[in-house]
């Protein structure tokens, strides 16, 4: 109950801090997207949102945290297309297409998880969004199901394939084999591949030769205080 007191404290006051973790070219490390990650501020500690997502999707305070991060890009400007992360009980709430038409045509690219697409509905919002001019990831792809027919039924620009997969690179063959299939079923897709959790020099060489050309992970740049 802690947890919750804090959690709509925060969403009254001064209390979620906006993050940012570049999505980059693994070549050259440049980055060319930044996705926006939600801390909370608790007695000058910084608890990150793996510590409170959980708690915020059950009560659907999840809903009203996504809403406000929506309501404070109309004043952000960091340079760079922004990712956001949107949970399904946000794209199943009405108020979702209202707000995100205030942002209209902004480079702007909505991140969604594969359990997201179970539900009903989300394919209509999802097309919706689209026509706003975001862009659509379909984010941790293979941690979750359905992960085929969410990318024929859905118009997503981008694959981000799941760290799981990154962190088997040099120690798991099956792994590998993921990568390489992600990766080739992106490009026929006409989908940008991404591999999330890059940590190592080793992980950035191999995703590199197999053909990756972007990346995300602490090797790259460590979510920062936007
Ligand atoms: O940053 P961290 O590793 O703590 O993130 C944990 C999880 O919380 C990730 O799955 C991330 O997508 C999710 N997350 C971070 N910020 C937001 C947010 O603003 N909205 C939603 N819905 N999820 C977020
Ligand atoms: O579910 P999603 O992919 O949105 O989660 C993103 C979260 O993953 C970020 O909030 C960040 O804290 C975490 N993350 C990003 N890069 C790395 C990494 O290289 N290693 C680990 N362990 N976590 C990472
Ligand atoms: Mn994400
Ligand atoms: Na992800």
């Amino acid at each position: 109950q802690d947890t919750l007191a804090l959690l709509s404290a925060a969403l009254e006051g001064e209390g979620f801090r906006i993050h940012a973790q570049p999505i980059a070219e693994l070549e050259s490390g440049k980055p060319v997207a930044l996705e926006l990650l939600l801390r909370l501020e608790v007695e000058g500690r910084l608890v990150s949102a793996g510590t409170f997502i959980p708690l915020a999707e059950e009560t659907g305070l999840i809903v009203e945290m996504d809403l406000w991060l929506l309501n404070r890009l109309r004043e952000l400007d960091l340079g760079l297309p922004l990712h956001l992360n949107l949970s399904p009980k946000t794209l199943a709430d009405p108020r979702l297409l209202e707000t995100a038409a205030l942002l209209r045509g902004r480079p702007l690219e909505v991140e969604v998880t594969e359990y997201s697409l179970a539900q009903p509905g989300t394919r209509e919002v999802l097309k919706a969004l689209k026509g706003l001019g975001f862009g659509l990831a379909l984010d941790d792809f293979g941690q979750g199901y359905a992960s085929m027919n969410a990318l024929v039924e859905n118009p997503f620009d981008a694959l981000k394939v799941d760290r799981a997969f990154t962190w088997g690179i040099g120690q798991n063959p099956k792994a590998e084999a993921v990568l390489r299939a992600a990766l080739d079923l992106a490009r026929t897709l006409g989908l940008q591949a991404v591999a999330e959790g890059v940590e190592t020099e080793e992980q950035r060489r191999w995703l590199l030769q197999v053909g990756y050309r972007l990346g995300q992970g602490y090797l790259l740049g460590r979510p920062s205080a936007v």
